[in-house]
Parts: structure tokens; C-alpha cells; sequence
């Protein structure tokens, strides 16, 4: 990674470790993020390291999840996070001020600073060169105790832009066309670094857009230089003087290179249930559509949203179409009420959504049965939307808009020229939904609901597990298989004896029960387990029921982490091995903790089949540390 973008943010920023790709390194965390859904929990968290004061340089808590507000529970978690933010010096973003990502963007990042933040899309602020990364929410407590944040240093891919998008194609087909090549898989171990003529022609929020679903392709960030169009966006939104210029040296060395001409990119979709499953549009033309919905940390910003706007302004939505819209922000839906856009879209019968999440994760707005919803959003596993049988597409607003008309998947290409987009030099800027810590919050009294429980206790890993497979599943499990979202299920985010019995209910609704019965067990994978978001949740809830090993043939990097700080020994096994082992069977480990002590190779038994099971522990030195003490608050608790 010499002289790439990534190395010099490396640099500034290592505090142990060198920069070899695959050694693990430790960087210090100069902000911080949350989000309401994985705040209580980081938060419950935060307060048991005891810590007076938040010791980074900047660290908010953002409301844009659990908006909708059918019981107490959502209502209980924003007055807790408003009170613990207040108590320890975090700058809390009111519900109604926009989903964290955007918001950061506009109002917080700042280029060749570092950005952890407890949500798998934080990257999105590696639009305005920021090496910024999504993390369980334990790690970013961690860092808000002014520790430093541990990965594995990533292999460098530079990605060249070169020439420029035609009409109709967007940011969107560009960071689609990357899944369409690499996969979900293809990023993992890697940060994406933009480079090339091409990155000129991008504005910051359509940089956001393509660093944004870089964590659809498993990456660990990605990132973009920070030039005249950085300072442009910090400008309009009076923060100019945080910009510096950041880029590559002119003999920067990537590991790998890839080659992409802008102008040959056509508008793209994603189909069911993957964000790597993308075809031209053209091929889908045609497609009914029963459902669209605009927004998400993807494409929410004021120019998708005009561009939107423009290109329904003087139609109605079809009559088969359901279109919701998202602003990204405060500011977005402002200042869209304040041009006039917004009377576009409503003339259009656009039902206008708070700027939050919304849909994106299942928070209302589910499709109907057996519904197809075409989204501007990132992800579009199977379930997310609410509707267990609904075909759920990714695309472009423009795609989007095009289909809100016409009832169907459209080419927006055949929409003749498209409107063109004139944003004002300066943006509104308000800061009034920021409510600032006192400068000493000692007195500050802490509000806890009835619904948020105490964080669960765990033991150190014992020496030897004798349990069953509980459950067997394939290639890239995401974490909304393992723990679901959605309006009913993301009220109980900080009460995990009843959120764990939501445990990979829609893979197999015995799950859970069987985990109770057996005293728990082991979950067997393919590869790629774990892709998706940061919840840590993906791991507690699962060792809450008795979960003590994950075995399968690669992991997704948040979840890996998320499974050692539970106290869930990540196991690597061969294909062959996987393909031997099957649901019910009951597997010997022995000698565990010398083992891993000494590095080996775990070698377990298939008492079932009789067959050996090699397992490989996928840790780093103090991820065995940690593992051995059953979690890292218990070794966080031994260390002190
Ligand atoms: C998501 O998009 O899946 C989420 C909801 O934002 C998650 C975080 C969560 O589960 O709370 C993420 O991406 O990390
Ligand atoms: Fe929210 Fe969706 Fe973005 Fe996750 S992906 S932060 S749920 S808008």
C-alpha cells in the first residue's frame, strides 16, 4: 500500500502493528458514530468500562432506525441515549435530523481523519476521505474510551475512473457494476481506493454513494481523495476550513488494480435477494413494479432527491405503485421544501417518509405479498423488506423514478434528456437538531425503560465443548438471517432475553427452541458467514442461547470481530469438512484452551460420524486473549 491514500491515513494514525496487509494493526479513532439500534447496546457497554468522559475528538449518536414508535420501547431507547450522551460528552442527533450517514457527511466528517462508527455503512464518509469504518458497537465503545480500534491492515485495491458517465447513469451503476464483478465477497480483506481523471467528474455525495455500498462488497472501507470537489462540499456547507488536501503519490503501489471507464457503464439493477445479482436494466424492462421506495444512506441526498423530483414533476404515480420517499436528512428535506421540489413530489402522490432509515431496514412500508419494490437502498437480502415473499430490486432514484411512472422497470434512457440538476453554492445549514453535552455531565441522571435490560454475563471459554450442530447453512449468510430487523423485532435491541428469541427465525423457526433444549451448540457455515451490518447483536443474542462456536469456510470481517467479543469461537473448516457435517450431529472439542494458547489447529471429533473435524481458530493474538476470557468485557474487566 506505498503512497496509496490508505497508507498515509494508516500512518497518522497507527498506534501498534505494521503495515503489511494481513498483520494486525490497532489505529487511533478520531470520531465516532451510533446509531439508535446499535447505540443502546454500545452504550450499556460503554458505561460498564466506567469511563467519565468520551476521550475522542468527536463522537455522536444518531436517531434514524427505530423511528417508528408502535410501543414504548423506541420511545424509552432515544430518552436513554439523549440522557447517556449528555451524561458522557457525545453529541446527540434528535430523531427527525436524518439518517447518521448523510448527516455525518454534511455536517461532521473531515478528510484525512479516522471515523468508527457502529453501523456496517460508516465507510460512507470515505466519499470525503476519511478512513472510516463500521464496527459492533463494543468496539466503538471501546474507542470512546479512547482506545484503539484493531484490524487486520487491508490490501489495497486502487480502482481507476477514467472518461465520464453518460446520461441517465449514476454513482449507483458505478458501485453496481463493482458487484456485478467482484461480489459480495470480493472486497472482503481489502479497502477500495478511488483513483483516476474519472474521480473529478464525481461529486461528494455520489463519492458517498459508491464508498457507501463498498460494504456490500465486504470491504473494510473505501475511499476517495479529497480535492476541489471536497472542498466545494465542505464550502457549501460552511465548513471549508476542514479541508485538506489528501491523495495518492504519483508512484503509489496498490496490490491490485482495476480498471473502470465510466462512459461505458449502462444503468443497472440489482435483482432478489443479492446486491451482487446486477444486470442491465434493459433486460429487465418491463418488470412490474408494485413498490418504490427512495431513500437510504445510499442515495438520499439533495441532488438524487431533485433529480427525482424533475422527473416526476407533472406526472402521477401509477396506480399500481406504491412510492415512498426518504430524505436523507434535515437539511435535504429542507431545503427541498424550500425550492419547491418537494411540491413536486407531493403533487405527484408520493407518500413523504420522515428521513430516517424508514423501509430500508423493515421499519414499516412493507411490500405487499409476493410484491415487487424496486429501492434506491443497498441491500435486498430476503425478508429485510418485512414481506418474507417480496422480490426486492436495487437501482438508481432515476431507475426508481422512472418506474414510480410507469408501473414497470424503465430504461430511463428511453425519458429522453435528463433534467438537469443546478445545486446552490452554499447549503442551508441549521444546527439546531444537535444537542450538545454540558461541559461536565456529572450530574446528568441516566433514563432507562422498562425494556432496557442488563447486558448479559458470560464464563471463560471452557476447555472442552461436547455439543451439537444446531443448525446447518450455506454461502453468504448475512446477519438479517442470523438476527432480523424490522419494525417488530428492532424494539428489542436492548433487551436480549427477548430479542434472542428471534434467532434466525426466518431460516428456521425450531431454532431457537432447539437451542434452549440442547443447552446449546454449534451453527456450521459456508463461506462468507456473517456479511452484512455491524449488529453485534448477531452474536450476543446467539451466545445468549447457548451458541459457543461458529464453524464454517470463511467469515465476514464485523462479524468475526462481533463473535470474539461475544465469546464465540470463530472455526475455519475445509469445504470437505463442511460438506460432512449435518444438523443433529454431535461434536467433541478438547484441550481448547492450550490449543489455542499455542496456536494449533483445533482437532475435534464428529462423535456422530466418527470423522475428525481440523478447525482453524480465526483470531489474532489478542482475539485469543479475548476469546479465552469468554468476551471482551470480561477481558477488558482481567486487564484492569
Ligand atoms: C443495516 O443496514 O443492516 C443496519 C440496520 O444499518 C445495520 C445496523 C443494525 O443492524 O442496527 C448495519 O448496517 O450495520
Ligand atoms: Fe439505515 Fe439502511 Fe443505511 Fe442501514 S443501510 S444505515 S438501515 S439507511
Amino acid at each position: 500500500m506505498k503512497g496509496t491514500i490508505v497508507e498515509q491515513l494508516l500512518k497518522n494514525h497507527l498506534v501498534c502493528g505494521e503495515l503489511q496487509p494481513g498483520e494486525e494493526i490497532a489505529i487511533r479513532i478520531d470520531q465516532t458514530l451510533t446509531q439508535d439500534a446499535t447505540g443502546t447496546l454500545a452504550y450499556l457497554q460503554f458505561e460498564a468500562l466506567g469511563i467519565a468522559r468520551v476521550r475522542t475528538e468527536l463522537s455522536v449518536s444518531y436517531v434514524d432506525h427505530n423511528t417508528l414508535q408502535v410501543g414504548f420501547e423506541n420511545a424509552d431507547d432515544h430518552r436513554y441515549l439523549q440522557s447517556v450522551a449528555a451524561k458522557y460528552g457525545v453529541v446527540f442527533s434528535r430523531p427527525g435530523n436524518g439518517i447518521c450517514h448523510q448527516v455525518h457527511l454534511e455536517r461532521f466528517g473531515v478528510p484525512g481523519k479516522t471515523l468508527l462508527g457502529s453501523d456496517s455503512h460508516t465507510p460512507t464518509a470515505g466519499g470525503l476521505g476519511m478512513f472510516a469504518v463500521g464496527a459492533g458497537g463494543l468496539d466503538v465503545a471501546a474507542a470512546m474510551a479512547g482506545q484503539p480500534f484493531y484490524l487486520t491492515a487491508p490490501r489495497v485495491v486502487g480502482v481507476r475512473l477514467h472518461g465520464r458517465l453518460a446520461p441517465w447513469v449514476t454513482a449507483k451503476d458505478i458501485i453496481l457494476e463493482l458487484l456485478r464483478r467482484l461480489s459480495v465477497k470480493g472486497g472482503v480483506g481489502k479497502v477500495m481506493e478511488y483513483l483516476g481523471p474519472g474521480v473529478l467528474t464525481l461529486t461528494v455525495p455520489e463519492r458517498a454513494t459508491i464508498a457507501n455500498m463498498g460494504a456490500e462488497l465486504g470491504a473494510t472501507s473505501s475511499v476517495f481523495p479529497s480535492d476541489a470537489r471536497t472542498r466545494e462540499f465542505l464550502a457549501a456547507q460552511g465548513r471549508e476550513e476542514a479541508w485538506v488536501e489528501l491523495g495518492a503519490d504519483e508512484d503509489a503501489e496498490y496490490e491490485e488494480t482495476l480498471e473502470l471507464d465510466l462512459a461505458k457503464i449502462e444503468p443497472l439493477v440489482a435483482q432478489p435477494h443479492s446486491p451482487d445479482a446486477v444486470v442491465p436494466v434493459s433486460e429487465l424492462a418491463g418488470t412490474p413494479v408494485h413498490q418504490v421506495c427512495i431513500g437510504s444512506c445510499t442515495n438520499s441526498s439533495l441532488r438524487d432527491m431533485m433529480m427525482v423530483a424533475a422527473i416526476l414533476r407533472g406526472h402521477t404515480v401509477h396506480p399500481d405503485v406504491s412510492l415512498t420517499i426518504s430524505p436523507g436528512s434535515r437539511q435535504v428535506l429542507w431545503m427541498l421544501a424550500a425550492n419547491g421540489a418537494l411540491a413536486d413530489l407531493v403533487a405527484a402522490g408520493a407518500r413523504i417518509l420522515e428521513t430516517a432509515c424508514g423501509p430500508c431496514i423493515g421499519m414499516g412500508q412493507a411490500p405487499p405479498s409476493e410484491g415487487i419494490s424496486l429501492r434506491s437502498f443497498n441491500r435486498n437480502f430476503r425478508g429485510r423488506s418485512g414481506t418474507p415473499d417480496a422480490q426486492v430490486y436495487l437501482a438508481s432514484p432515476e431507475v426508481c423514478a422512472a418506474a414510480a411512472i410507469s408501473g414497470q422497470i424503465t430504461d430511463p434512457r428511453v425519458l429522453g434528456a435528463p433534467p438537469h440538476i443546478a445545486l446552490p453554492s452554499r447549503f442551508d445549514v441549521d444546527n439546531s437538531m444537535f444537542i450538545l453535552p454540558p461541559e461536565d455531565g456529572s450530574n446528568v441522571q441516566i433514563v432507562r425503560g422498562p425494556n432496557i435490560k442488563p447486558l448479559p454475563e458470560f464464563e471463560p471459554l471452557p476447555d472442552t465443548l461436547r455439543l451439537p450442530v444446531l443448525l446447518k447453512v450455506g454461502d453468504n449468510i448475512t446477519t438479517d438471517h442470523i438476527m432480523p430487523a424490522g419494525a417488530k423485532i428492532l424494539p428489542l435491541r436492548s433487551n436480549i432475553p427477548a430479542l434472542s428469541r428471534h434467532v434466525f427465525e426466518q431460516v428456521d423457526a425450531g431454532f431457537v427452541q432447539r437451542a434452549l433444549d440442547q443447552g446449546g451448540g454449534f451453527i456450521v457455515g459456508g463461506d462468507n458467514y456473517g456479511q452484512g451490518s455491524s449488529r453485534e447483536h448477531a452474536a450476543l443474542a446467539p451466545r445468549y442461547l447457548g451458541v459457543r462456536a461458529v464453524l464454517a469456510c470463511s467469515f465476514a470481517r464485523i462479524h468475526q470481530a462481533n463473535l470474539v467479543n461475544f465469546g464465540i469461537l470463530p472455526l475455519q473448516i475445509e469445504r470437505a469438512t463442511y460438506d460432512e457435517l449435518n444438523e443433529g450431529d454431535v461434536l467433541e472439542f478438547d484441550n481448547i484452551r492450550q490449543a489455542l494458547l499455542a496456536g494449533k489447529i483445533l482437532a475435534g471429533k464428529n462423535v456422530s460420524s466418527g470423522a475428525r473435524i481440523p478447525a482453524k481458530p480465526v483470531l489474532t493474538d489478542r482475539q485469543r486473549k479475548i476469546i479465552l476470557a469468554g468476551g471482551m468485557l470480561n477481558y477488558i474487566r482481567e486487564l484492569s
